[in-house]
């Protein structure tokens, strides 16, 4: 029969190799995938062909920074609840990322928390949200079922 210490420590090597688990098949999640973030393209159906997302995964947001030429600047909000997502309504919304964090390797964003997230571009006051369908949401599951 096991001893108290064994079961203890048998319990600790599978929460660790749990959680090295949870760590190693993180992934990084480029938003878009070659398209990456700009004006017109289905990001609620890109999230949705790309689900489930897990937590810990990164999502890279990967936008030009504006310059001479570039006319459509994006930037990443992370709206408040599912009502403002499908209104686009950035009254309460938080800035996660401005018009040129997105260049180079992008903004890299990791779901750490169990909780829906709603991201959308705040460009245009609401016109890239709403019209240029800049928005979707995830809500990233726990990687690991006991
Ligand atoms: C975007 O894709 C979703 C899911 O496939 C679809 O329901 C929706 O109608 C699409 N939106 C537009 C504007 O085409
Ligand atoms: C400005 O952005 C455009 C579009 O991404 C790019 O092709 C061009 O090289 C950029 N110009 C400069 C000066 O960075
Ligand atoms: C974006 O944020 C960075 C710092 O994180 C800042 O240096 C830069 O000036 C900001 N850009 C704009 C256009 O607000
Ligand atoms: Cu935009």
């Amino acid at each position: 029969m096991a001893s108290p210490i064994s079961y203890a420590q048998g319990v600790l090597i599978i929460l660790l190799s749990a959680s090295m688990f949870a760590v190693g098949f993180a992934k990084t999640i480029v938003v878009g995938g070659t398209e990456n973030w700009h004006f017109g393209f289905n990001y609620t159906n890109w999230a949705f062909q790309n689900s489930p997302m897990y937590l810990n995964d990164a999502l890279v947001f990967k936008y030009d920074p504006p310059n001479g030429s570039t006319t459509f600047p994006h930037s990443v909000y992370m709206l408040r609840d599912f009502r403002s997502f499908l209104a686009c309504d950035f009254r309460r919304a938080k800035m996660v990322a401005n018009v040129t964090h997105g260049g180079g390797k992008g903004f890299k964003f990791v779901m750490k928390k169990w909780q829906p997230y709603y991201f959308a571009c705040g460009e245009g006051s609401g016109f890239h949200c709403n019209t240029g369908m800049m928005k979707f949401a995830v809500f990233p599951l726990p990687r690991c079922h006991f």
